[in-house]
C-alpha cells in the first residue's frame, strides 16, 4: 500500500528531528499530546516578523504597522477557513486552550449560571476543563455533574440524553466537553452530543484541544456554540490560543480582559467597547506567534487535515497492535483504533510510569508519564498516572518499533 504521507519528506521540515540525544540516539517524539514539534516554515514566519516588520498592530499608519495588522489579521481568517467558521468576529486569540475556557466561564457563565443552575462535563476531562466550571460555580452557587465513562473509554448517550432532560432544580444549563480524551485517546461523537443538547436548547462547549489538531474540524457541520484549541499542538508557537463563539452568542458576552485595544472609547466615567472580536483580544497580543500560526495553519491545510487522520488512524493501529504484546501491560482507552486519535496510555506492571519514561528516555525517547492533568479520570480508573504515546505526521512505524524494544528493556530492567 502507497504511504498516506510522505513522512521522510515531512521530516524534513522539522529541524529538531535531527536532535541526537544520549550518546548519539535519535530523538523520538512521541509527546505530540503535550506539544507538538514546529516546522521551519513557522520558526522562519516568527523570526520574518521581528527581523522585517515588528511592530504594535491596529494603530498606526506607518507601512510595517499596516503590514503587522494585515499578516495578524490573515491568520484570523486562515483560522476561520480552518475551521469552517461563518464570520472572523467569532474568532477570539488567546493565550492557550486554558485561557478560552476560563473566557466562557468568566463571561458567559456570570451572566448565565444561577443558583442551583447544573454544568455538565465528563469524567474525563482535562483540568482547564474542570477547575474554571469549579470556581464559577462556587461564586454563583451552581453544580456540576460528571457524565461517566465506561471502562472501554466510551460515554452513554442515552444517559446523557436522560440526564439533559431533566428539567426543575437539577437542569443542566451547559454541557462542556473535550471531543478527544487526552488520556483515552477516544474521539467521541460530537456531532451527535451538540444535537442531543440543542434538542434542549444547551449550548454545548468543545474543548477542542486534543481533536483540532488531528482531523478536519468544521463548527457549523458539528453547531458547536463554543470550540477552544491551542496553536501549540498543531504545528504552531505556544501562546497561542483561539476561542471559537458563534456570533449570537458573543455579541451577549461581556469582555474578559480589559484595557486597550478592546475599546472604542473611554471617558472618566464610562467606556464603550470595541467591535467583535476585538472587544475580547485586550492589551497587545501575541502578534508574532499569532503570525506563526498561521504557518502552521498554512502548513496542515497542504497536507490535508483528512490525510493526517488517515497517517495516525494506520500508526495507531500499528501501535495499539504492537503494544499489546508487551507482557502485563494495560492499555487504556478503546480497543478500536477507529474510535481513537493518535495516542495510546498504559501501565506495565510492577513499573511506576516515571521509572518507564526515564528509561525511554536512555533511548532518545520522549514520552510523557504522569496524571496528564486529568486526576478525576484517574481516580475513576483508580491509578494515580499512566505513560503515554503520542503520535503526528513525522512519526513512523519504526519509531513505534524502537519504543516497544525499549518497553521491552524497561520489563527486563525490572524482571518483570
Ligand atoms: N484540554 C485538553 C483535552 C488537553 O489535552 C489540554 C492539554 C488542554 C485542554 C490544555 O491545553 P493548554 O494549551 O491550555 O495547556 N493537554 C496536555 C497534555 O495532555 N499533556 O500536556 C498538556
Amino acid at each position: 500500500m502507497q504511504a498516506l504521507l510522505d513522512v521522510r519528506k515531512i521530516r524534513q521540515d522539522f529541524p529538531i528531528l535531527n536532535r541526537r540525544l544520549n550518546d548519539g540516539k535519535r530523538l523520538v517524539y512521541l509527546d505530540n499530546a503535550a506539544t507538538t514539534q514546529k516546522p521551519n516554515e513557522v520558526i522562519d514566519a516568527i523570526c520574518r516578523y521581528y527581523s522585517e516588520y515588528n511592530s504594535n498592530i491596529h494603530r498606526a499608519v506607518y507601512q510595517i504597522a499596516e503590514e503587522a495588522t494585515e499578516e495578524y489579521e490573515g491568520a484570523r481568517e486562515n483560522v476561520r477557513k480552518f475551521i469552517n467558521a461563518k464570520y472572523q468576529e467569532e474568532i477570539i486569540f488567546t493565550r492557550n486552550t486554558t485561557e478560552s475556557i476560563n473566557l466562557v466561564a468568566y463571561s458567559w457563565g456570570n451572566a448565565n449560571i444561577k443558583k442551583g443552575n447544573t454544568i455538565l462535563l465528563t469524567e474525563y476531562e482535562h483540568h482547564s476543563n474542570i477547575v474554571p466550571w469549579q470556581i464559577l460555580c462556587k461564586s454563583r452557587g451552581g453544580k456540576i455533574k460528571y457524565l461517566e465513562v465506561d471502562e472501554d473509554g466510551y460515554l452513554d448517550l442515552e444517559a446523557l440524553e436522560e440526564l439533559l432532560s431533566r428539567k426543575g432544580d437539577g437542569k443542566i444549563k451547559l454541557v462542556s466537553l473535550s471531543e478527544m480524551s487526552n488520556v483515552l485517546g477516544t474521539i467521541f461523537p460530537a456531532r451527535e452530543i451538540i444535537r442531543i443538547a440543542h434538542e434542549k436548547n444547551i449550548p454545548v462547549v468543545l474543548d477542542g484541544a486534543q481533536s483540532v489538531p488531528h482531523m478536519k474540524t468544521d463548527v457549523q457541520q458539528t453547531g458547536c456554540d463554543f470550540l477552544a484549541f491551542s496553536a501549540h499542538k498543531m504545528l504552531g508557537p505556544t501562546g497561542v490560543g483561539v476561542l471559537y463563539v458563534k456570533k449570537a452568542i458573543l455579541e451577549q458576552m461581556k469582555p474578559f480582559i480589559s484595557g486597550g485595544d478592546m475599546i472604542k472609547e473611554v471617558h472618566k466615567e464610562n467606556t464603550i467597547f470595541n467591535d467583535l472580536p476585538y472587544r475580547f483580544e485586550g492589551g497587545t497580543p501575541n502578534i508574532a506567534d499569532v503570525i506563526g500560526f498561521s504557518s502552521a495553519i498554512k502548513y496542515l491545510n497542504r497536507i490535508g487535515m483528512d490525510n493526517v487522520r488517515d497517517h495516525e488512524l494506520e500508526m495507531t493501529a500499528y501501535l495499539l497492535s504492537r503494544i499489546q504484546e508487551i507482557k502485563n501491560i494495560k492499555v487504556y482507552g478503546p480497543k478500536i483504533a477507529k474510535d481513537r486519535g493518535g495516542l495510546v496510555s498504559f501501565n506495565i506492571e510492577g513499573i511506576h510510569p516515571h521509572d518507564c519514561a526515564t528509561i525511554l528516555n536512555d533511548f532518545g525517547i520522549a514520552i510523557r508519564s504522569g496524571h496528564h492533568c486529568a486526576q478525576v479520570l484517574m481516580e475513576k480508573l483508580d491509578i494515580v498516572a499512566s505513560s503515554r504515546a503520542s503520535l503526528y505526521i513525522y512519526n513512523t512505524k519504526e519509531e513505534i518499533d524502537i519504543l516497544i524494544d525499549a518497553l521491552n528493556h524497561a520489563r527486563r530492567i525490572f524482571n518483570i
